[in-house]
Parts: structure tokens; C-alpha cells; sequence
């Protein structure tokens, strides 16, 4: 196997191309306002990427604590090269916010690596709800969309370099 250096790795955005990609996409309600604008903003970057917006399913799960079991569905399907998490979890706004969030967090992981299957994360975890704004499309960026470049290297990366076939 030719082995590629780490500085010839595609680190550019533009560098990357989704032509050919599916893409699943677990999309949490709790706190909607918000992931609404994380869901557009990785919809927007798949399709500038190439990706088909046939190749794109889209699943809603109530809240982040069932994006993980969502994934699994996902995941031992087949179907997809790469999933994206898509949620929001605002410290102010919960007692439990370390269960939520911790627990999305580790599950999430558990279901990529269980499946072999890179899952990125979309889920924002903010002390309150002026800095979940910024970053789902405010001056600090968006996370969904963030999560959706991620999604597309690893599972180019998957492909390209290592031939894995989803
Ligand atoms: N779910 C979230 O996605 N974000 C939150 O901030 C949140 N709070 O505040 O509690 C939250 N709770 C719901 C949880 O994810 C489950 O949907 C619920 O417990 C039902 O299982």
C-alpha cells in the first residue's frame, strides 16, 4: 500500500469533494430553533460538495440523548459512507445538561467505532442559548456545517486511502 503523507492530506476545504457520498444525517428537535440552522448549514455544505441530495437521508430523534440509537439504525444499514449528529444542548436550560451531554457524546462514539463508521459531531454543548446562536450560523461559524466537511474527509478517507467500501 502506497502510504501518503500526512502534509499531502486534503486539510482545505475546497480540497474536498463529496461527489458519490451518502450521507445520513440524525437530526435532534430538542432545542429546534437551533438545530434548524445546524441542519441547514450541513445540508448546504454536503450540496456544495457534490453530494447528491438524493444521497442525503435525514432522521429526527426528540432529543440528543437519542441521536446514539438513532445512528445504530443508521449505521447497520449499510447505506451510508459517514453520519452526521446534529444537536444542542444548552447548559442553562437543564439540570442533567453533563448526563445529556456526556452520554450523546460517548454513544455517538461507541456507535462509529462498534460500526466502523465515521459519525461527526454536530452537537453543540453551550453554557447558554446567545452562544448556541453564534455557532449555528452566527459570527462564530456553525457547527453543522463544521460536522458536514468532517463528515466528507473521514469518509473520503475511508475510501480513498484504506478502500473500504460502505
Ligand atoms: N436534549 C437536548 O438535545 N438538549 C437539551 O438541552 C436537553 N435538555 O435540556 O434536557 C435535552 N433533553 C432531552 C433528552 O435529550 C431526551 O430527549 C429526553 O430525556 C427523553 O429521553
Amino acid at each position: 500500500m502506497t502510504r501518503t503523507q500526512p502534509n499531502e492530506l486534503p486539510k482545505i476545504k475546497s480540497e474536498l469533494n463529496g461527489v458519490g457520498l451518502k450521507i445520513g444525517i440524525v437530526f435532534s428537535r430538542f432545542n429546534s430553533s437551533i438545530t434548524s440552522d445546524l441542519l441547514q448549514g450541513a445540508k448546504t455544505t454536503l450540496l456544495a460538495s457534490g453530494v447528491q441530495g438524493s444521497d442525503i437521508e435525514i432522521i429526527d430523534v426528540p432529543g440528543a440523548l437519542e441521536i446514539p440509537y438513532a445512528a445504530q439504525l443508521l449505521a447497520k444499514s449499510d447505506n451510508f459512507d459517514a453520519l452526521i449528529a446534529i444537536g444542542c444542548v444548552v447548559r442553562g436550560e437543564t439540570s442533567h445538561y453533563d448526563i445529556v451531554s456526556t452520554q450523546a457524546a460517548e454513544g455517538i462514539n461507541q456507535v462509529s467505532l462498534n460500526h466502523g463508521i465515521p459519525i461527526t459531531f454536530g452537537v453543540l454543548t453551550t453554557e447558554n442559548f446567545d452562544q448556541a446562536k453564534s455557532r449555528s450560523g452566527g459570527d462564530k461559524g456553525n457547527l453543522g456545517s463544521e460536522a458536514a466537511w468532517a463528515a466528507i474527509e473521514l469518509a473520503s478517507l475511508t475510501k480513498k486511502r484504506f478502500n473500504f467500501k460502505n
